[in-house]
């Protein structure tokens, strides 16, 4: 019976160490909601790292057993390889190119070694798992490398390739010493998946500039097979957040968050800790607004939930400082004894927190400077039941090409942000809310369990057609 292996970097359980031993976390995240309907099926596996550095073998010997049950297959990264595979190649390379930060990036000859041994790890760890009917669909921009890796290996396999970030425009791709082996390592595929019709034109342009293969209504011709390419916007599971929302618990904290904030008006905003998340640009957008509208002093707040992430690079420590200097001085300049501008937040909060959060707030402000797609926009549109709020939105999100009826913003225009604050804040409930059903319609229909089937069906309706071309 064939299977199907997703492959990413990390697993959708993490493994912690604690003075009880080893402890199996399971992850909420949006992949692992999505897929959580193939991995968990039958004999269906998914194979990545469970995010911890094994001691001995009898721990590997352990995690292996007790992930297996759950259809999980590990692949063990050592430390080096962590430094030099994960936080040098794929994030000080890859993700400050690939989001329009060439700035950051470094180009380290032993970064990109490490990359091209793990994806290599990786491929033994699929091959030893696959068998020649299965289809394996790999995620992300850690494993650029492994569809071709595999493809040598296993020139007939169905193999599928979604790429979560931005594929940015291939003058940035260009600049990479590496261009050529990774437009090639993805190029492995049977079909590669983006989250927009544009960054699928970025990579055609790549692959016809940088490679000069053919490439004609998303399909490329490599000299022995065809790849399909084309665009799946990613969603979320909108009846989770929609039902948390309105959840006993969510209410109650949603309560206690209303009698201490009084009749402040709330903004809110949440991301990981990233450069590329535009969050020192919002409060200084946020300043603008207090000064330009000093009528909103004492009357609005910034709720700000940042979530720690990649400490170990040197911009996120930065960037951090960054932040922490701008709330520091913003709160020292306009706080009262009775109003904070800014609630800042540096932790992460559990699903029901988070979604009090969506529910009260009277504005989401969803401002990176890059994002592939950014859930974050979707989930508040789904936890608003009561159809009352208004999400400003970067029209630098993947999101932005399908929530138009968000207000859209250049995060850069800071004074186009202030005003966007301000308007969302005066904007009258009917407006709100035909802006708001309509995104919510969009975002039920289109959520992750559509988008996890129309890739499946695609690539598989992409192989049948190979083999009908191959026995014409
Ligand atoms: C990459 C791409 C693309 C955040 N804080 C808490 C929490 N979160 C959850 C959110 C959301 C997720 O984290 C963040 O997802 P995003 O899509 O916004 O951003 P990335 O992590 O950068 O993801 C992105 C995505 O891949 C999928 O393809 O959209 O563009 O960069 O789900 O809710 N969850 C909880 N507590 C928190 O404090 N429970």
């Amino acid at each position: 019976m064939p299977r199907t292996l997703i492959v990413s970097n990390r697993l959708p359980t993490k493994v912690l160490r604690t003075d009880d031993g080893l402890t199996f976390q399971p992850s909420e995240g949006g992949l692992a909601t999505g897929l959580g309907s193939i991995y968990r099926q039958g004999d269906n596996l998914w194979i990545g790292w469970p995010g911890l550095f094994v001691q001995d073998e009898g721990e590997e010997q352990h995690i292996k057993d007790e992930l297996r049950d759950d259809n999980m297959a590990p692949v063990f990264l050592t430390e080096d390889e962590i430094r030099d595979f994960y936080e040098g190649f794929s994030n000080s390379t890859l993700w400050p190119t690939f989001h329009y930060f060439s700035e950051f990036a470094t180009y380290e000859q032993t970064h990109w070694e490490a990359y091209v041994a793990v994806n290599q790890k990786f491929c033994q760890a699929v091959l030893a798992q696959a068998g020649p009917e299965d289809t394996i669909w790999v995620h992300d921009y850690q494993l650029l490398l492994l569809p071709e890796l595999l493809r040598q290996a296993r020139p007939e396999a169905t193999i599928g390739f979604f790429l979560h970030i931005p594929f940015p425009s291939q003058e940035l791709i260009r600049v990479l010493p590496w261009r050529t082996e990774l437009l090639r390592g993805m190029l492995g595929a049977d079909l590669i998946g983006f989250h927009t019709f544009g960054y699928m034109r970025h990579f055609l342009s790549a692959v016809t500039h940088l490679l000069g293969l053919p490439a004609q209504n998303g399909q490329i011709e490599t000299p022995n097979r065809s790849v399909r390419v084309d665009a799946f916007p990613m969603g979320i599971d909108y009846e989770r957040y929609a039902q948390a929302a309105v959840s006993k618990e969510a209410q109650q904290h949603e309560a206690e968050y209303r009698e201490a904030l009084r009749d402040t008006r709330v903004i809110l905003s949440i991301d990981r800790l990233d450069y590329t998340k535009g969050i020192a640009q919002r409060l200084r957008a946020f300043d603008l607004l207090l000064q330009r509208y000093p009528e909103w002093q004492g009357q609005v707040s910034l709720i700000m939930l940042v979530v720690p992430s990649r400490d170990q690079v040197p911009q996120y420590a930065a960037l951090k400082e960054e932040i922490d200097e701008l709330v520091g001085r913003l709160n020292a300049q306009y706080r009262t004894i009775s109003w904070n501008p800014i609630l800042y937040f540096y932790r992460s909060l559990p699903l029901e927190e988070l979604t009090a959060l969506y529910h009260l707030a009277e504005v989401a402000l969803v401002t990176p400077m890059r994002d592939g797609m950014n859930l974050v926009a979707k989930e508040y549109i789904a936890s608003k039941g009561d159809q009352r709020g208004v999400l400003i939105l970067s029209e630098r999100a993947g999101a932005a090409r399908e929530l138009s009826d968000a207000l859209i913003i250049n995060p850069t225009d800071m004074s186009q942000l202030a005003e966007a604050m301000h308007d969302a804040l005066v904007m009258p409930e009917e407006e709100q809310q035909t802006r708001l059903s309509a995104m919510q319609a969009l975002v039920k229909r289109y959520n992750v369990f559509s988008w996890t089937r129309l890739f499946m069906n695609q690539l598989a309706y992409t192989k049948m057609k190979q083999h009908t071309l191959a026995t014409e």
